[in-house]
């Protein structure tokens, strides 16, 4: 049966477990020993897996002489079944103790899941049986039919399987004796039988299995006798095959190659490409779905969301000082222009922050930021570089030229706005300067306090080298200082319509208050918000000036300071 088969995975663990030991066909399971190792192991396609006893103890760097506590295996065990849906069949060793122990790891184990145990007929404590087998004493018969019997007794699934596994051949105690014990344990209540072997030649086990001719189902460990071709096995009517220890050995492998490497080349260069990435162990821990359930239960309170800083700009009448850096990494009252913007934006809880750069990206402090560089900078305008970042968005963002400062209230408020696309308009400047023109802002109705809380929509903002009050009957009604707020549906619809305006021979061209027009022209309502000064953004030496004091104005402590009135 296949493990995809809905009648198969429907079926409870130790149901699945059970069947494959009854199955005609030669199953395998393959150990794991922890979480990660379980996923992967469901992940290559096996139907059930070992919880190995010497992999266990070896990820927690102890000996394989019930070093680790059967509460520490069982413990790990759960995390084993939390990280996969397999059946999982402990290596339970002797027990960890008489009957009565393994009474109550038999309830413990279906308490968590676990579809069966495999114990074997040495003495408590144990050592592997590939270190000096026969000094290994056995357990007395009996005493051993006794915890096979306790365990099928205390069971209260009655899929749940207990494997006896037989170690007189380990000890060197004979063939006899190994089938002596076998019939013993089956008539016990045993469900399977683990016949051990350590010869490299699977002789002694083919010869086993002739003699038991199919009396209950037979288990085997192969790490010896790997050589042997698998349908020799299948041929002996062998049950089920372990691959005992394989994932434990290649993580040690891997892990002493890679970390040698880095110890003697001291740079991670040579081992990046050969190793899982980051992102595939977010998959293997399942992170998409916890992004998912985020989405569902956490809605109230959810964060804020995201921003994109526009910073591939070194400054026009700034280019004296960012010779070596971009504008926005001008320190202003003690820190970069960008980190001040980063700051804000954190103390709103938002905290996935992508910048682009452009000119001079690699001066730019990417500590807490996403850095994503448009190449094209020299050529293309602002749109161009939003659109290196716009594919990437996943969740509600703002939108910020990378030069602003501003008091908090003004981004706390904007996040406030449920609007697919909300702006920010400072009202109090309303005169175009003859230097610029640019950002000015015609909106459905004036700044009006009487009228607080009214929608105020956003009708044109002026682009670069557009002209004063081109075509238009009134003068604006503020400036737009650089904050778009994009929401809900809107993130979809921004993305799509930048899709669209790449098409465009004038893309390249292309500067935000062009994108906030076309949104306008595709019909979307973006909601305004007024403020009257409180922010500042740097264009020229004499903005960069003016704005060290206002930062110095934002900071704790700053009491007495006026300056921050102003805008751009
Ligand atoms: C284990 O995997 O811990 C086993 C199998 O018990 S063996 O190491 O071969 O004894
Ligand atoms: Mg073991």
């Amino acid at each position: 049966m296949n493990a995809m088969d809905p009648v198969f995975s429907t079926a409870s663990r130790s149901a699945r477990l059970r069947q494959m030991l009854l199955s005609n066909a030669l199953e395998f399971i393959m150990e794991a020993h922890n979480g990660l190792s379980a996923r992967i192991v469901r992940e290559a396609g096996f139907k059930a897996i070992w919880g190995s006893g010497l992999a266990i103890s070896a990820q927690y760097g102890v000996r394989d002489n019930n070093e680790a506590s059967w509460t520490q295996v069982v413990d790990t065990l759960e995390f084993m079944a939390d990280a996969s849906d397999l059946p999982i069949l402990l290596d339970g060793d002797t027990g960890y103790g008489n009957f009565n122990n393994v009474r109550r790891l038999v309830r413990k184990l279906e308490q968590r899941g676990i579809a069966g145990v495999c114990i074997e007929d040495k003495q408590f404590p144990k050592t592997n049986s590939f270190i000096d087998g026969e000094r290994q004493p056995l357990a007395e018969i009996d005493e051993f039919c006794g915890k096979i019997k306790a365990g099928k007794d205390s069971q209260t699934d009655d899929n749940f399987s207990i494997v006896a596994r037989v170690e007189a051949l380990i000890a060197g105690w004979g063939m006899d004796e190994a089938l002596r014990r076998a019939e013993a344990y089956r008539q016990a209540g045993a469900d399977a039988i683990l016949i051990h072997s350590k010869l490299s030649r699977p002789d002694e086990i083919l010869a086993f299995a002739r003699e038991w001719a199919g009396r209950a189902p037979l288990v085997i460990v192969p790490t010896k006798y790997y050589s042997t071709p698998t349908d020799v096995f299948r041929k002996a009517g062998i049950s089920m095959v372990i691959w005992a220890n394989h994932l434990i050995r290649v993580a040690a492998s891997s892990m002493q190659a890679v970390a040698r490497e880095i110890h003697d080349s001291e740079t991670l260069v040579n081992v990046e490409d050969r190793i899982a990435s980051v992102n595939e162990i977010f998959r293997l821990q399942d992170a998409a779905e916890y992004s998912a359930a985020e989405k569902m239960y956490l809605s109230g309170s959810q964060a804020p969301g995201a921003a994109v800083v526009l910073a591939a700009g070194r400054g026009t009448g700034l280019e004296p000082l960012t010779e070596d850096r971009p504008k926005v990494m001008l320190p202003v009252a003690g820190k970069p222009l960008l980190r001040w913007l980063v700051d804000a934006f954190k103390k709103q809880s938002i905290n996935d922050i992508t910048v682009v750069g452009g000119y001079q990206a690699q001066a730019i402090d990417t500590a807490g930021v996403k850095l994503v560089v448009n190449e094209r900078h020299a050529q293309t305008g602002e749109l161009a570089s939003l659109a290196c970042a716009a594919d990437g968005l996943q969740t509600d963002t703002v939108i910020a030229y990378g030069d602003l400062l501003f008091r908090s209230y003004i981004l706390r408020d904007l996040l406030e706005s449920d609007a697919p696309f909300s702006v920010v308009v400072d009202s109090s400047h309303t005169a175009p300067s003859n230097r610029s023109v640019r950002d000015f802002a015609y909106c459905s109705a004036p700044d009006d306090r009487d009228l607080f809380g009214q929608k105020v929509l956003l009708r044109h903002v002026a682009s670069k080298g557009e002209e004063p009050d081109a075509g238009r009957a009134q003068a604006p009604h503020g400036r737009w200082i650089g904050l778009l707020s994009v929401r809900g549906t809107g993130r979809e619809r921004l993305q799509a319509l930048i899709g669209e305006l790449r098409g465009r021979d004038d893309f390249d061209t292309l500067d935000m208050p062009a994108l906030l027009n076309a949104l306008v022209e595709a019909g979307e309502e973006i909601e305004v918000k007024y403020v009257h000064g409180h922010w500042r953004g740097v264009n020229d030496l004499e903005d960069f000036r003016r704005a060290g004091d206002f930062a110095h104005a934002q900071t704790p402590f700053a009491l007495g300071t006026t300056d921050g009135e102003e805008a751009r």
